[in-house]
């Protein structure tokens, strides 16, 4: 009975590396908060981030709000790589960023080491 469970074990793991790796992950996306002359988004640090994709509106100035919930060394910075910015999330709870909005386009975001990704749509 123990080798069949150890298989079964076995066949869900790979599955779920496959599935990891080769699988369409379902990206969120959200539009920030349109307030007087400031728009806000919040991304929840969480495995990963949640939404992954933040659509901000062209010409407004725009903070996006990290939530850090997540106690992994991994996830530990937010890298704005083409603003140079490299924020460490675990000093407080909320980490804003400061995102320019001067021209429509992407920027991307990841984790301190690149696994994890989003980005910001200015549109
Ligand atoms: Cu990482």
């Amino acid at each position: 009975m123990g080798s069949i469970l150890a298989i079964i074990i076995g066949i869900v793991l790979i599955g779920l590396i496959i599935w990891w790796f080769f699988g369409k992950h379902q990206e969120s996306s959200t539009a920030a908060e349109q307030g007087n002359n400031v728009q806000t988004a919040t991304v929840v640090v969480k495995g990963g981030y949640s939404p992954s994709t933040v659509v901000l509106k062209k010409g407004v100035p725009a903070k996006v709000n990290f939530d850090m919930q997540d106690h992994t060394a991994c996830l530990s910075h937010v890298v704005f790589s083409s603003l140079g910015v490299d924020k460490d999330l675990t000093k407080k709870k909320v980490t804003t960023v400061d995102v320019p909005t001067d021209k429509a386009g992407e920027i991307n975001f990841a984790c301190g080491m690149d696994m994890f990704h989003g980005k910001v749509v200015v549109k």
